[in-house]
C-alpha cells in the first residue's frame, strides 16, 4: 500500500500515522469540525473534515469513510480501537468497495462479538473455560440446574455484551429467577439480543490478556500477556507486561491457547485474547477483542514489535517475519491512562483547555498522546488524554520510572488521574504484585488519595521563597557564612 486511511482521531490516529509514515506510506486523516486544529490532522499528508463533531456524524460514519478513500486513492483503512473497529459490517464494506480493511476478516470480527458465538467457535480446541453454560439459557428451570451443578455464586452474561456490560453476580438460589429476568431485559434493551448464559464466579480473578498476530496464511503467534487486572468500573487504568505472577509453564501454555482461539476463528491481524486468572493460575477464556488495543504499547516495549507495522504488513498479505522461538520477553513496562477526570471529585468528566501541557522525557518513557498544550479537551469523545508508559529492566524500575515521569508531567487547566496513577504505583499490594481486579474497589479512597499526593511541603516552601524574593529588599537577612542563601540574591 502507498495510502492509507486513518479512521479515528487522538493519540491512536497518530500512533497509526507514525509507524505508516516509518514505512514509507502516505497518511490521510479525517476529522470532526471538533477535531480541526488536532495533531494527528497537522501530521497527515492529506486530511478530510468528515461532519460535526458527535461521533454519529462524523467518525462512525463507514460510508463517508470509504468515499473518502476512494476518493483520494487510499488503498486501506486503519480503524484504530473504538468507532468502526469492531464492526464486522464496516470491515465487509471496506472490502467490497476494493479497499483493504487493516484488521481481521467479518467472520472473525462478527464470532468474537458474542461471546456464546466465540465459546461455541472455540469448544473443539480444549481452550479453558469457566464452568457454566455455553448456550443461551432458555428459561428459569435451566438457570437453577446449572447454578446447582457449578455451584454459587453464579454470574449471569449476556452474550452480546462485553467489558462488563449487563453482568449480575447471584449469590443466593431464590434470586437467580428474578436477576435473569433483569438480565434478559437489559440486554435486549442495550444490544438488542436478550440471549444471556451463567458462568461460576470467580471470586478474585486477575485480568490477564494475550496479545496475538496472525497472517494470512494461517501462521499465529503470540506476544505473551498484558496484566490488566488495575481497572476502575470495567475501564482500565494501569496495564503492564509482563504479569509479575504468571509462571513460565502458565505464560506458555495461555500464550498456546490464546494461538487456538485466534485459529479457531480464522483470525487475521492484531488481536487480544482475554482471560480470567484465579488463585491457583488456573486460566479461563473469557473473550477475544479483534482489535489494536489501547494498551499495545506495553507490548511493543517488551517485545520490541511495532504492532501497527505487523497489522499493515498482514493486510498487505506478508508472511510473518517470526516464529513464536524468536520471540523474547525484554525488561518489564507499565502503562498509565491519563484521562481528563478528577481522582479527588469521583472521576468526574473535567473538561477545559490544557493551558499548561509538558510531556515527561527520558529514557525509557513514552507518552502516546493527541494534545497539544492550548487546545481543549472535546466534551464528545472519551476523555483520555494520553497513555504514559514506561520501560525498565525490572518491574521495580519500570514503576519508580513512572513515579518519576508522573512528577515530571505538568498538566494544568484540567484535572487528571495523574495522582490517581501515583496512589496505584505507591501502594504496597501494586508494588509487592499482590493484587487483584478489586484492587481499586478496595483500597482506593480520597483519603488514601491524598495521603500518596500530599503537596502541602512543597507549597509551604514554594511560597516561603515566593515571600523571601518580594521582600528580600526589606528583610534585610544576614549573611551566615556557608549558606547557600546568599546565592538567591
Ligand atoms: C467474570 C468475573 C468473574 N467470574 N466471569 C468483567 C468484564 C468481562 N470481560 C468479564 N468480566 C468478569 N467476568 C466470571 N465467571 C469477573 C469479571 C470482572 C472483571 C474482569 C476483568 C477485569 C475486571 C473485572 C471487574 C469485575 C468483574
Amino acid at each position: 500500500m502507498k495510502k492509507i486511511l486513518v479512521a479515528n482521531r487522538g493519540e491512536i490516529a497518530l500512533r497509526i500515522m507514525r509507524s505508516a509514515r516509518k514505512m514509507g506510506i502516505k497518511v490521510v486523516a479525517v476529522f470532526s469540525e471538533a477535531d480541526r486544529n488536532a495533531p494527528h490532522v497537522r501530521f497527515a499528508d492529506e486530511a478530510v473534515c468528515i461532519g460535526p463533531p458527535p461521533s454519529n456524524r462524523s467518525y462512525l460514519l463507514g460510508d463517508k469513510l470509504i468515499e473518502v478513500a476512494l476518493s483520494l486513492g487510499a488503498e486501506g483503512i486503519h480503524p484504530g480501537y473504538g468507532f468502526l473497529s469492531e464492526n464486522a459490517a464496516f470491515s465487509q464494506k471496506v472490502q467490497d468497495a476494493g479497499l483493504i480493511f487493516i484488521g481481521p476478516d467479518p467472520y472473525a470480527i462478527e464470532i468474537m462479538g458474542n461471546k456464546l458465538a466465540a465459546k461455541d467457535a472455540v469448544k473443539s480446541y480444549d481452550i479453558p473455560m469457566v464452568p457454566g453454560t455455553d448456550t443461551a439459557i432458555a428459561n428459569i428451570q435451566e438457570a437453577e440446574d446449572i447454578a446447582r451443578k457449578v455451584g454459587l455464586p453464579v454470574l449471569i452474561k449476556a452474550a452480546a455484551g462485553g467489558g462488563g456490560k449487563g453482568m449480575r453476580i447471584v449469590h443466593k438460589e431464590e434470586e437467580l429467577g428474578e436477576q435473569m429476568e433483569r438480565a434478559v431485559s437489559e440486554a435486549q434493551s442495550a444490544f438488542g439480543d436478550g440471549s444471556v448464559f451463567i458462568e461460576k464466579y470467580i471470586a478474585s480473578p486477575r485480568h490477564i490478556e494475550i496479545q496475538v498476530l496472525a497472517d494470512a496464511h494461517g501462521n499465529v503467534v503470540h506476544l505473551f500477556e498484558r496484566e490488566c487486572s488495575i481497572q476502575r468500573r470495567h475501564q482500565k487504568v494501569v496495564e503492564e507486561a509482563p504479569s509479575s505472577i504468571l509462571t513460565p509453564e502458565v505464560r506458555a501454555d495461555m500464550g498456546q491457547a490464546a494461538v487456538m482461539v485466534a485459529k479457531a476463528c480464522r483470525y487475521k491481524g492484531a488481536g487480544t485474547v482475554e482471560f480470567l486468572v484465579d488463585e491457583q493460575l488456573n486460566f479461563y477464556f473469557l473473550e477475544m477483542n479483534t482489535r489494536l488495543q489501547v494498551e499495545h504499547p506495553v507490548t511493543e516495549m517488551i517485545t520490541g514489535v511495532d504492532l501497527v507495522e505487523q497489522q499493515i504488513r498482514i493486510a498487505e498479505g506478508e508472511l510473518l517475519p517470526f516464529r513464536q522461538e524468536d520471540l523474547h520477553i525484554k525488561g518489564h513496562a507499565l502503562e498509565l491512562r491519563v484521562y481528563a477526570e478528577d481522582p479527588y471529585d469521583n472521576f468526574h468528566p473535567s473538561i477545559g483547555t490544557l493551558s499548561v501541557y509538558r510531556r515527561p522525557k527520558g529514557e525509557g518513557i513514552r507518552v502516546d498522546d493527541g494534545f497539544d498544550e492550548g487546545m481543549d479537551i472535546p466534551i464528545y469523545y472519551d476523555p483520555m488524554i494520553a497513555k504514559l508508559i514506561t520501560y525498565g529492566e525490572t518491574r521495580n524500575a519500570a514503576i519508580h520510572r513512572m513515579l518519576e515521569a508522573i512528577e515530571d508531567y505538568h498538566i494544568e487547566g484540567v484535572a487528571t488521574t495523574l495522582p490517581f496513577g501515583k496512589f496505584v504505583c505507591e501502594h504496597e499490594a501494586f508494588t509487592s504484585g499482590q493484587f487483584d481486579t478489586h484492587f481499586v474497589q478496595q483500597y482506593f479512597n480520597l483519603e488514601a488519595l491524598k495521603e500518596s499526593n500530599r503537596e502541602e511541603g512543597y507549597y509551604a516552601a514554594l511560597l516561603a521563597l515566593r515571600l523571601y524574593t518580594e521582600n528580600k529588599r526589606r528583610l534585610h537577612v544576614p549573611d551566615v557564612g556557608g549558606s547557600n542563601w546568599k546565592y538567591f540574591r
